[in-house]
This record gives structure tokens, C-alpha cells and sequence, in this order.
């Protein structure tokens, strides 16, 4: 196949820092997929307000002559399976391992996360370093400014998701007890279904553990994580499996094997 009609994908998603995971759980998620398909593709910098649906990620697919648009990370890995662009993972799974992944992912990726960034932009403390670390190479007046808008623009969809009406001790419960259920779930198996490669529900949960595990901005649910040799061992396999470059990932997973 010639490059030209080789499938290609543009991942659109915020600004990525250089061989370490993206800032954003989702992006990060959908690029665990493409690097595990082997398909072709890039990562394109964006931010959500340019979005379809005013989220990130979303996706230029070029396959069979054409460019089509697709937002949203599920519906994104849907188009590529259906269209036969990359092998579904969860082919070998059955009815029921299939919906018991797909319970997961929407524990994952509607409460856990949403618990998980709630602390990151509602915490001052937290702020000031997930500040640091999305826009420090921002100068100023443009930093204060865009990191203002930011918090006002995620808090707001954080309340309007339910999570930013608990409190803050309430919402760090939730976290507690996602991660008491993922550690207990995964306990004793290399992959979630015990197939021989991962499937969609472990590119899933290493996409958000690698996303909450490479910055500061979240340490309660960082702080238990990195206790657990259960989750640091998968989170380990799976970056060297996939993603070999994040070596300060890699590094503060270490680290905290050898302090266990
Ligand atoms: N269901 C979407 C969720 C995407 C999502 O929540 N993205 C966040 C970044 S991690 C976002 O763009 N938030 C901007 C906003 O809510 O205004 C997906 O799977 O892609």
C-alpha cells in the first residue's frame, strides 16, 4: 500500500509534553489504542473550545481517499474497528466480558475521573501545580488569564456533572473506592480478562492511570496508587509495552517499587 492510501489519523488533543502522557485523561486514552493497533498517526494540538463537540480528543481519519471528523474518544475507536482501520481488542471477549469492560470504562472514565479532576482544579494547591505544569511555559498576562478561564470552564463542567456538588471529602471517597475496586479486580492478572494482549479495558485503565500518574496535580489518588504493586506493575507492563519514551513515568514507577 502506498503511503498516500495508507489509513492515517490526526489525534486532536490538548498540547502534549514531549515523551511523557498528555494532560488529559482522554487523549491519552485514545492514543493508548492507536500505538496498540500499530495504525499510523499523529497528535495534533488543539484545544476544546475548536473541538466538535467542545471536547478533546477528537480525530482526522484519512483512509479510502477521504478525511472524516470524529469527536469523542469511544465513538473515534468505534469508527476505526467498524471501518476495519485497526483489530478490535476485545474480539476474543465474550457477551459478558464485554459489558462488564464497558461498565468499567463508564465507572472509569464518568465518576473516577471526573472525582479524579475535580480535586486538580477545585484544590488551591492542586491548581497552582496543574497550572504549573499545563501552561508554565506561558508568560504573562497570558497565563493567569488562560488558566483563570480554564478553572472557571472545567469547574463549571465538573458542577454540571454532578461531581462538583459533593465535597470535597465526599468526592475524595469516591476516589477510595475506585481505586480499592481496580486494585482488587486486577489483582493476580496481567491483563483485565486474562487474555494473552490487552483489550479495550486495559487500554482504558492505563490510559487514565498514566495520565494521573505523570503529574502532581492529583496526589490523593496518586498517593494510593503509588502504594499499590497491583496497579504499579500493570501501569509498568504497559508502558514499556507501549509507550518505552515516558521515562520519567517509568522512573517515579520505580521509584515507588523500590520504596514498597
Ligand atoms: N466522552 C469524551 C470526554 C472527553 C473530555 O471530557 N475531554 C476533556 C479533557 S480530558 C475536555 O475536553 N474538557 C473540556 C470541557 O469540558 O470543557 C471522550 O471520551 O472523548
Amino acid at each position: 500500500m502506498s503511503t498516500e492510501s495508507r489509513p492515517h489519523v490526526i489525534l486532536w488533543g490538548v498540547a502534549k509534553p514531549p515523551n511523557a502522557p498528555s494532560s488529559s485523561g482522554f487523549c491519552q486514552k485514545l492514543e493508548a489504542f492507536l500505538r496498540f493497533s500499530g495504525i499510523s498517526y499523529e497528535v495534533g494540538e488543539t484545544v476544546p473550545m475548536k473541538a466538535p463537540k467542545g471536547k478533546v480528543p477528537f480525530a482526522d481519519i484519512k483512509h479510502g481517499g477521504k478525511t472524516v471528523t470524529i469527536a469523542d474518544s469511544h465513538f473515534i475507536v468505534r469508527y476505526l474497528v467498524e471501518n476495519g482501520l485497526i483489530q478490535d481488542p476485545n474480539t476474543d471477549l465474550t457477551a459478558i466480558q464485554k459489558g462488564e469492560s464497558r461498565a468499567w470504562q463508564a465507572y472509569i472514565e464518568e465518576l473516577l475521573y471526573s472525582a479524579i479532576v475535580r480535586d486538580r482544579w477545585y484544590l488551591d494547591e492542586n491548581y497552582a501545580v496543574t497550572v504549573e505544569e499545563i501552561f508554565g511555559g506561558m508568560s504573562w498576562p497570558l497565563r493567569p488569564m488562560i488558566s483563570w478561564f480554564f478553572r472557571r470552564k472545567v469547574k463549571q463542567s465538573i458542577w454540571n456533572a454532578g461531581m462538583g456538588r459533593h465535597s470535597q471529602e465526599e468526592a475524595q471517597s469516591l476516589q477510595k473506592e475506585a481505586f480499592e475496586a481496580l486494585e482488587a479486580r486486577m489483582s493476580g492478572h496481567l491483563y483485565f480478562h486474562d487474555s494473552q494482549q490487552p483489550t479495550r479495558i486495559d487500554l482504558i485503565i492505563y490510559g487514565f492511570l498514566a495520565n494521573t500518574l505523570a503529574t502532581n496535580g492529583n496526589p490523593y489518588w496518586t498517593d494510593m496508587v503509588l502504594r499499590s504493586s497491583t496497579l504499579l506493575a500493570f501501569t509498568k507492563r504497559m508502558t514499556t509495552l507501549l509507550f518505552p519514551e515516558y521515562e520519567l513515568l517509568l522512573h517515579r514507577i520505580e521509584e515507588a517499587e523500590v520504596l514498597k
